[in-house]
């Protein structure tokens, strides 16, 4: 059922991601102006994220019509596959953003413009994307509130589940998505719609992310009061300037319980190009994002995925691949830490935290 209040009037919250889930949804991905090769490739390393998670929690995996049956000879049996249609596979930014009150959850539909609309979107059309919040809400039966008018995608936002949000002004202050409002006003939606109290503005992403510096590429929360934030001690690199920034903002600022934050750094890769024989296997389309040779990709471990009992994190085949592995084991202790070798992922633009959205587990459903 559709909502006309908002989560903060009816008492419900967005949990932090490391809180227990009920399951995991992913989208199959296959256009081949985004993926190379059709998207052969990505569907290997989706069906191994796929796998990964299925140890821990539910997996869902949506599928367009004409790769149903592809899907569902990869993925294992106790991965679930649905059709759904779709224009590609990022479910964390076109899928819904669960919130609770503890007894039951709903769906938050934020409006998707493709990153950025006729602005700089990176594909049209999107409107099989914009609808996968309100199909994923009808399969967990749960009700939505849409927000009309108002453009979100969950990667832009990371919360700790006690009333702080972490977001970029590179992304949601971009002209692309709610250029009508101020900064003041995307504020106010994201408190009555995620129920937050705090808001913490970093001021850029990772460098030459195509999502206009989405924040879940370059922070996360651990837990409340800890985080994890990307690094880079590289004085020549230009996203050395953004970790400085990024570390002089959270150095400063409380949270919502008046904590200080603490900050685990997590040391980039080294920058990741693109190859001449991986631009070659996409297809040109007018409208698309193109992936040219030598571009620079937004490659981060930051963009892991926390599950129940583990984490899964992207690997690039570079020496600070283990250094990863052993930052991720010290802020999560208690969790099993799983590398992914994820290049073929981050050719499509984003890396496992962007192809993953988690479905909370209320108390008593
Ligand atoms: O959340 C993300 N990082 C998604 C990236 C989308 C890229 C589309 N080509």
């Amino acid at each position: 059922m559709r909502r006309n209040s908002t989560p903060r009037e009816d008492g419900f919250r967005m949990p932090g991601e490391f809180e227990q889930h009920s399951g995991t949804y992913i989208i199959w991905p296959q256009r081949p102006d985004n993926w190379r090769l059709g998207g052969k490739p990505a569907q290997k390393v989706f069906t191994e994220v796929a796998k990964a998670i299925s140890k821990y929690e539910p997996v869902t995996v949506c599928v367009n019509e004409d790769q149903y049956s592809n899907a569902r000879h990869w993925l294992p049996d106790d991965v679930r596959v649905v059709e759904m249609s779709n224009n590609d596979s990022w479910v964390r930014d076109c899928g819904p953003s669960f919130v609770t009150n503890g007894k039951e959850i709903r769906g938050v539909d934020w409006g998707f413009n493709a990153w950025g609309g006729l602005v700089d979107g990176l594909y049209f059309p999107w409107d099989k994307d914009d609808r996968v919040a309100q199909k994923i809400c009808e399969i967990e039966k749960t009700d939505r509130y849409r927000t009309d008018g108002f453009v979100l995608e969950g990667g832009s936002i990371h919360v700790d589940g006690e009333g702080t949000l972490v977001t970029t002004e590179e992304c949601l202050l971009n002209k692309g998505r709610n250029s009508h409002l101020t900064k003041e006003d995307i504020e106010n939606k994201l408190k009555e719609y995620l129920n937050v109290e705090k808001i913490i503005w970093l001021k850029r992403g990772i460098y030459n992310d195509e999502t206009n510096g989405h924040v879940d590429n370059i922070f996360s929360f651990v837990k409340p009061g800890e985080a994890i934030l990307a690094w880079t001690e590289d004085q020549n690199d230009p996203q050395y300037e953004i970790c400085q920034e990024c570390m002089q903002i959270l150095e400063q600022e409380t949270d919502s319980k008046g904590r200080k934050i603490k900050i685990h750094k997590l040391l980039l890769p080294k920058p990741v190009l693109i190859t001449d024989e991986e631009s070659g296997g996409v297809d040109a389309v007018d409208g698309t994002l193109p992936r040219n040779a030598g571009d620079r990709l937004a490659a981060s471990y930051a963009n892991f995925y926390i599950v129940n009992g583990a984490v899964i994190f992207p690997m690039f085949g570079d020496p600070n691949d283990e250094n990863a592995g052993k930052v991720l084991k010290e802020a999560f202790p208690d969790r099993e830490i799983v590398g992914i070798y994820a290049r073929e992922i981050l050719l499509g633009g984003g890396n496992i935290h962007c192809i993953t959205q988690q479905v909370p587990k209320a108390e008593e459903m």
